[in-house]
């Protein structure tokens, strides 16, 4: 071809590329991390539309040792036979032709992940080398690039009857300030991909150091939400899914409730991630709030709390992966849809799906309604808290509750609170306490009847009002670490069911409304001894438990000590106030148990079960317990 010979559309072609090499920030973003594994996704994106189009099964990367990375799909393979406006061949414009793209033919994709997009010859024209071998129609086709410029024509190497493309390619470290692919961002992306689309294999293969994982989900979307709540409770046995299309669009939903104060709604749109939202999040979060509302308000027996979207919203963990033809994004990183038919489809097929899900299955829409009612309960209980807390602190100036025995220290670090369980042990405590740093608030007896209390009816009782004025930092939103009137809040209760309750009680009440001070590692529980043991010698040892106890007296027995005189504490009123001090509150001497994040949301798992409607597994729950009680109870 002589230089006369280019038409204009040619030069423009070539112009094209060298303009991607002067701005290259302007086509992938950065020149730095993110551009140059920028690359990697565009031709990524790629393979995955192919396999959105129904024909790639499976994709893998490998990344090689001299910094190339390479793509392989099995699916129909890019054409190869000449374009017939540009006297070049289809994989050749496609790689050469700026805004081209995969996509150079619109009609062949219905759909195509849009974020990027920018084309495989803007990743032709930042590479140090790109090489593409295609699979079609028999023959195995290669063509050949550095730096955007063709290096070897199109030609037959080979016969084959598989069908695919290959794409090998180096980021040009001229461009980039960036060098090398990065093993666990790739990896986390292509499982997400995995996710999304369900069935497709992919697989990541690290050349540099032997590394390779394949992600592939049946379950798809499913699979994925399983894996975001496995360590959470959970409100409903598994996850709920659906899917279907509407107008132009196809979407696919799945979602569930968890116990923790927690939501998590994950859209993606043709595989895009939209860390921002938009049109198909609040379509889905519209739909779902209509049909519990109305189940809610269709209830034999009437819920008197009104719900607000926010009640619907706590809890939940959803995934909505929507395709839509031609998505239009928003927002300052272009990761919110805005179409509005994108909230139309969600919209529409949740609406639709959903009530028919919940006829066959009306126990989870029970159970979704009691989470839903939890969430509204506590809503308003925080908000009444609130008002309670400003409230005592205008009428009372910073008066502490009379009942509080608070310690001199005015070095918050060294303060202790104990919160102890009725007034006798509530008076022991005082007399053992080192009143300098250790302060004590007895609750009353009456509050462990938590199986009829639900947690706004705590809320409302004295000696929770006195606990939240005692700690200082105020709850929920108005929630202040540097209020903390003490470094450790230890709850000190008896061995027995009352104990135990009372502990649940305010285990529960710590981790809805104070957890921030359980994650900062402030609440403790005392574990008194259970056990004194005395030899006739005058010996005196005390046992926190049985296996200990057991040792205790084995050892005493070998040392020939004999009438070994064991006592079973009850409770701690039983002890006088200085084994009280020896045994459970000296620093130097006690046990302290620093309660977890885990611990607690296991006491409001407790807690709801005992406070629950549901007759049977509080039934089961107490008896269970007792039993454990009593075993524990008897003496030796
Ligand atoms: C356009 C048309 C056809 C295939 C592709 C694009 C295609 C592009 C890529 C990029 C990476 N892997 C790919 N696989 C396929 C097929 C047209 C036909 O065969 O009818």
């Amino acid at each position: 071809m002589t230089k006369e010979e280019y038409s204009a559309e040619h030069i423009k072609v070539l112009e094209g590329l060298d303009a991607v090499r002067k701005r290259p920030a302007m086509y992938i973003g950065d020149t730095s991390f993110r551009g140059y594994h920028h690359l990697l996704w565009e031709v990524v994106d790629n393979s995955i539309d192919e396999a959105l189009a129904g024909y790639a099964k499976n994709i893998k990367v490998v990344l090689h040792k001299d910094g190339s990375v390479e793509v392989i799909d099995d699916g129909r393979g890019i054409p190869v036979e000449e374009h017939p406006q540009y006297n070049i061949s289809a994989l050749e414009l496609v790689l050469t032709k700026l805004h081209a793209g995969g996509k150079f033919d619109t009609k062949t994709y219905k759909i195509s992940g849009g974020l990027h997009g920018v084309g495989i010859s803007v990743v032709n024209a930042l590479s140090e080398f790109l090489d593409v071998k295609v699979k079609r129609e028999g023959k195995i086709y290669h063509i050949a690039f550095r730096k955007g410029k063709k290096v070897k024509d199109l030609e037959v190497i080979g016969e084959t009857d598989d069908t695919g493309t290959d794409v090998v390619f180096k980021p040009d470290p001229e461009i980039f300030s960036h060098e090398g692919f990065d093993y666990k961002y790739i990896a986390s992306r292509l499982k997400e991909l995995a996710y999304l689309n369900k069935g497709l294999r992919i697989e990541l293969v690290d050349e540099r150091n032997n590394k390779r994982e394949v992600f592939i989900f049946d379950k798809g979307i499913e699979s994925f939400l399983e894996e975001l709540v496995k360590f959470k409770n959970r409100v409903l046995d598994g996850v709920i899914y659906f899917k279907g299309n509407y107008g132009n669009g196809e979407v696919e939903v799945c979602f569930t409730y968890v116990w923790e104060d927690q939501t998590s709604i994950r859209g993606y749109v043709n595989n895009i991630h939209t860390i921002e939202g938009g049109t198909h999040i609040s379509g889905f979060l519209q739909s779902l709030t209509r049909i519990v509302k109305k189940a809610i308000e269709k209830q034999p027996k009437k819920i008197k709390v009104s719900i607000e979207s926010e009640d619907i919203k706590e809890g939940l963990f959803a995934i909505i992966s929507l395709k839509l033809p031609q998505p239009e994004f928003e927002g300052q990183t272009k990761t919110k849809l805005g179409s509005k038919e994108g909230k139309d489809i969600v919209y529409n097929i949740t609406l639709r799906e959903l009530e028919k899900y919940f006829d066959i299955n009306v126990d989870s829409l029970n159970k979704i309604i009691a989470r839903v009612v939890r969430a509204a309960e506590a809503r308003i209980a925080a908000k009444r808290a609130r008002e309670l807390v400003k409230r005592k602190s205008a009428l009372e100036g910073f008066d502490l509750p009379g009942k509080l025995s608070d310690c001199s220290t005015k070095d918050k670090h060294r303060a202790e609170l104990f919160i102890v369980e009725g007034e006798s042990a509530g008076g022991s405590a005082k007399l053992a306490r080192d009143r300098e740093f250790q302060a004590v608030l007895p609750l009353k007896g009456k509050i462990i009847n938590v199986e009829k209390n639900t947690m706004l009816k705590v809320l409302k009782n004295e000696e929770i009002k006195t606990l939240i004025a005692s700690i200082g930092t105020g709850i929920g939103e108005n929630f202040d670490l540097s209020k903390l009137r003490y470094n450790k809040i230890i709850v000190m209760t008896d061995a027995d069911v009352d104990g135990a309750h009372i502990r649940t009680l305010v285990l529960t009440f710590f981790y809805r409304y104070l957890s921030q001070l359980i994650e900062e590692g402030k609440v403790y529980l005392a574990l008194p001894p259970l056990y004194k043991i005395r030899t006739n010698k005058g010996d005196v040892v005390y046992a926190y438990s049985d296996e200990e106890k057991e040792e205790i007296i084995k050892k005493f027995k070998e040392e020939g000590k004999s009438i070994v005189e064991v006592q079973r504490y009850k409770g701690l009123g039983e002890m006088d106030p200085e084994q009280l001090w020896e045994t459970t509150m000296d620093p130097a001497r006690r046990k302290l148990k620093q309660v977890s994040i885990e611990d607690a949301a296991e006491a409001e798992k407790t807690f709801t079960i005992l406070m629950g409607e549901k007759v049977e597994p509080r039934k089961s729950f107490i008896l269970e317990n007792a039993l454990s009680m009593k075993l524990e109870e008897l003496d030796v």
